[in-house]
């Protein structure tokens, strides 16, 4: 006899509760699919001729492409509002800052600075400056304190103005061995630095894709340093470096939803997602209006403990490292009382 959840069954098997959660999962992969037609349309636009006036005539159904900001909650979200869709997006002011750079002084607790040739080092008019001279030189900027067990696993770095080029670098460094993590800064580059496991620390600037940089080679105090050298003049500047190290949550909650005509029971939830890692995000219904929001995986079936008739989607991501946390939702379908 099929076990409880196995669909193979024979006649004479017994019909267990796993199994409608079973037939109803499987109804929730082709409703994916489906779901991505019904986007597609709502964004082109629905034929006039539909159902004689251009509407769709759909049954329990709870959409949204996100063609307009309406969101309801947005903490740590953004909206993008030229491709439509919303992503995590932690601010500025969301990390404590490491240095500012704004005291005119070098602050030697936190720095050593190293130079050779031309070089020089100087924190003036809120940046620190590494420079080459007229002739070869080198300077490196590096932390004292190992830079994630000090700080946190996040880091930010604000750069400001690039003069000339030569050989930039921003590196881990273990004493000695490096890896790089950044070379040929622009002005006003924003780079994140989120440090996953003693393997992996991912890389990203001005929020573009992330990289991934093996530092299985480092041990022992990982230090972050700025680099530069070069046979002649050229510099660059550094505005800020800033770490999250709490917990952080980005929460987005739907808007305001249309009143059911009957008590919501069940829904399955379909999300058009990105998440870095698997789990990145975590997915809530709730039946009556966000007063409750229960956990759902998303095409599955779920049955609401708290039922109500007002549908509400949550998505939520927890954590310490913004990598893991770099969600994006384009659009999301949920079908209610399919049974
Ligand atoms: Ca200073
Ligand atoms: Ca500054």
């Amino acid at each position: 006899m099929a076990a409880e959840g196995d669909l193979n069954k024979i006649n004479g098997d017994i019909w267990y509760a796993g199994d409608v959660t079973a037939v109803l999962n499987s109804m929730g992969l082709i409703l994916k699919d489906y779901a991505q037609t019904i986007f597609n349309a709502d964004y082109d636009g629905w034929d006039a001729r539909l159902d004689g006036t251009g509407a769709p005539d759909f049954v329990n159904v709870d959409y949204d492409t996100f063609q307009t900001d309406t969101a309801d909650t947005q903490t740590n979200i953004s909206y993008n509002s030229t491709s439509d869709f919303y992503y995590t997006n932690y601010p500025d002011g969301s990390f404590t800052t490491l240095d500012e750079f704004n005291d005119s002084s070098i602050n030697t607790g936190i720095w050593d600075t190293a130079v050779t040739g031309t070089a020089s080092i100087a924190e003036a008019g809120t940046v620190i400056t590494l420079a080459i001279g007229g002739g070869a030189g080198t300077a490196t900027l590096t932390t004292d304190n190992d830079i994630f067990n000090t700080y946190a696993n996040n880091i930010r770095i604000n750069m400001a103005t690039i003069a000339l080029g030569g050989t930039q670098q921003l590196q881990l460094y273990d004493g000695s061995t490096t890896v790089v993590l950044a070379t040929a800064f622009a002005s006003s580059d924003l780079i994140d630095v989120s440090k996953i496991d003693s393997s992996n620390v991912k890389v990203r600037i001005n929020g573009g894709a992330w990289s991934n940089k093996d530092i299985s080679s480092l041990a022992g105090t990982i230090k972050l340093r700025f680099s530069i050298s070069h046979s002649s003049p050229a510099s660059f500047q550094v505005d800020w470096i800033r770490y999250s190290s709490d917990s952080i949550t980005a929460t987005l909650i739907t808007d305001v939803a249309a009143t059911a005509s009957s008590t919501i029971t069940n829904a399955i939830l379909v999300v058009n997602n990105l998440d870095n890692v698997s789990g990145g995000a975590d997915y809530y219904l709730s039946a009556d209006n966000g007063a409750n929001f229960e956990a759902v995986t998303l095409n599955q079936i779920h049955n609401f403990t708290n039922t109500g008739n007002q549908l509400k989607v949550k998505v939520e991501a927890t954590g310490v490292s913004i990598y893991a946390l770099d969600i994006t939702v384009y659009e999301y379908l949920a079908k209610y009382n399919l049974h």
